[in-house]
């Protein structure tokens, strides 16, 4: 059933269960054309998850900052297109939570290798803040980190596991939020690591 996490936010707690090996094969097609990758941030380090994208735009970062591209800098070929599989779990996610209509443009895969972390960060590199987010966990579980709309509010912890699905809209979308370091371990599902994929209206 799902719960509601703060106003806007609801977690969907195995939503994702019945389409892991549909959702696992698509992603490999994905990651056959776009290869996990681990950017710079701006200030040049090198983040610790691994990443990659699907659909029309995806999100990237390097010296020059955060943005979304059209093209995979990797390749330079457009990012491969979003599988049907993945696209209609985050439309129906969306629409469960109370967000009708919800149609992203932009996937991106987050792989957490063991010890791997998100440090707290809002995502605003989006075009309209109206829209939602959904976010898809496989793998190995998470300690997720959510925080209010000043860096310095003191974040709540929810523990993310093996397909859970979790929408942030309305009041959430702006919320500082991130992940803690991933502890070791093995899932059958993904092996050594934990998958975030998060399904955004990006342009
Ligand atoms: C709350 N990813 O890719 S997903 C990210 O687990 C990101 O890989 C994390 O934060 C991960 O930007 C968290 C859950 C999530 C995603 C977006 C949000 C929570 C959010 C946007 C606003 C508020
Ligand atoms: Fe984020």
């Amino acid at each position: 059933a799902p719960r509601p996490i703060a106003p806007g936010a609801v977690l969907l707690p195995g939503a994702a269960l019945g389409d892991v090996p549909a959702l696992l094969t698509a992603i490999r097609s994905v990651l056959a054309r776009a290869p996990w990758r681990q950017m710079l941030t701006r200030g040049g380090f090198r983040m610790s998850v691994a990443m990659s994208n699907c659909g029309a735009l995806g999100w990237v970062s390097d010296r020059r900052g955060y943005r979304y591209s059209p093209i995979d800098p990797d390749s330079g070929q457009p990012w491969p297109a979003m599988p049907a599989v993945l696209q209609d779990l985050a439309t129906d996610s969306a629409a469960r939570a109370g967000f009708a209509g919800f149609v992203p443009d932009a996937c991106l895969i987050n792989r957490y290798a063991p010890g791997a972390r998100m440090a707290l960060h809002q995502d605003r590199d989006e075009a309209d803040f109206s829209q939602p987010i959904v976010s898809l966990s496989l793998g190995l579980p998470a300690v997720f980190l959510f925080g209010g709309l000043e860096r310095s509010d003191k974040p709540g912890r929810i523990p993310l596991t093996h397909g859970d699905v979790l929408v942030w809209g309305g009041p959430a979308r702006l919320r500082f939020h991130g992940v803690l370091p991933v502890g070791d371990g093995h899932h059958p599902a993904t092996g050594a690591c934990r998958l975030n994929l998060t399904f955004r209206k990006a342009g």
